[in-house]
């Protein structure tokens, strides 16, 4: 079975850590596997939270992936590599070159110096990424939604009331998504092209999940890639989206500040809706949204959705298995 998931950063890496454990418990050798079945499954991750930092290339979603399903991410943090120091970053603000507000790690260094060498011989980021990920084996196929740079940055106010367009980590990390946003921009969409793997991956999938991202700028953004959306609506694959909101909050992060800024309500019928049906005009067949929704299930149901309400918090990795379990198996029959 080919099931390709569409990720932002926290959010979708933690719910494939969950899918991996899932899968493993029914492929051969587990327990109670069916006779002769095998799963792949494939990342499409968002890059528009990427940018040029310190000279070196940092992708903050592909990382976060690439660590959680490696076993070497902070745990608690949810990004980055556990076990972290920052005596670089420390060392470097003595310097005074201002953008003090991010700091890179001593050891996730390592990884944006590495990407960075790479980039430069002239590799594509998919080939850097595949590249990377051989030392961390994260079981799944991460691939970056576009291999070009676009970089979703916000518009805000300036001091004197005319628009400013902050780069989405500076939005996000320096102003802890505070300033009202007017709207998103990704700088660089227009000449993009998907990545190398990533329309085949929604062509050929047989099933695809929308996992519980920030709907605005992590699925937004894969999702404005020319071309992959219409391959999603085109799939012969079922789609089904789990709730990144939890009883009309969005359970961590700031996630939102971004659906404010875009005219949608933190609901999980409101994102479902946002989305929209595959047989309306959207992406998705099927939503799993969490207990504390039933109403809004029941509400869904009601206009014709397929949907369901099942414990969604992703509180360690045997309880986001079930989730995933559950994701799957809402879009089982028609398969
Ligand atoms: P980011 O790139 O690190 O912001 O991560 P993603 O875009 O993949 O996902 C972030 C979103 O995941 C958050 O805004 C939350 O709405 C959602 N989320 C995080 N943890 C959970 C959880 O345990 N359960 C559910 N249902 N959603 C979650
Ligand atoms: N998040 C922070 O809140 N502060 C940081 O200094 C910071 C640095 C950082 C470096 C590399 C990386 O891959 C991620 C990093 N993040 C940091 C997290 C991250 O950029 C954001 O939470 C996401 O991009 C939002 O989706
Ligand atoms: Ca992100």
């Amino acid at each position: 079975m080919k099931i390709t998931v569409l990720s932002g950063g926290v959010g979708g890496a933690r719910f494939t850590r969950g899918l991996l454990a899932h899968l493993r418990t029914v492929l051969p050798g587990a327990p109670d596997a069916p006779a002769g079945t095998t799963a792949e499954v494939t990342v499409v991750a968002n890059t528009g939270d990427d940018m040029w930092f310190r000279g070196v290339r940092v992708c903050p979603d592909l990382d976060t992936l690439m660590y959680t399903l490696g076993g070497a991410v902070h745990e608690d943090q949810g990004w980055g590599r556990r076990e972290e120091t920052t005596r670089t970053s420390t060392d470097l603000a003595a310097y005074g070159l201002g953008g003090e507000w991010f700091t890179l790690g001593d050891l996730d260094l390592a990884t944006h110096l590495a990407r960075t060498e790479l980039l430069r011989t002239g590799l594509g980021l998919a080939d850097v990424t595949a590249r990377l990920c051989r030392r961390w084996s994260p079981g799944a196929r991460l691939l970056p939604m576009t291999e070009q740079e676009v970089e979703t940055h916000v518009e805000v106010d300036g001091p004197d009331g005319s628009p400013v367009l902050l780069h989405f980590e500076e939005w996000w990390v320096r102003h802890r998504a505070a300033l009202p946003a007017r709207r998103f921009v990704q700088v660089g969409l227009g000449p993009s092209q998907p990545g190398p793997g990533v329309l085949d991956a929604l062509r050929d999938a047989d099933v695809v999940v929308v996992p519980p991202s920030n709907p605005v700028v992590s699925v937004g953004t894969i999702l404005a890639v020319p071309g992959v959306r219409d391959a999603l609506r085109a799939t012969r694959a079922p789609v089904v989206g789990v709730s990144p909101v939890i009883g009309g909050a969005p359970v961590r992060g700031m996630a939102d500040a971004c659906l404010r800024a875009i005219g949608v309500e933190t609901s999980a019928a409101a994102v479902a809706r946002h989305y929209g049906r595959r047989d309306e005009g959207g992406v998705l067949d099927a939503w799993l949204l969490d207990t504390a929704d039933a109403a809004a299930a029941e509400e869904l149901r009601a206009e014709g959705w397929v949907a369901r309400a099942v414990p969604t918090l992703m509180t360690d990795v045997p309880t986001t298995a079930r989730i995933a379990a559950d994701a799957l198996d809402l879009v089982a029959a028609g398969r």
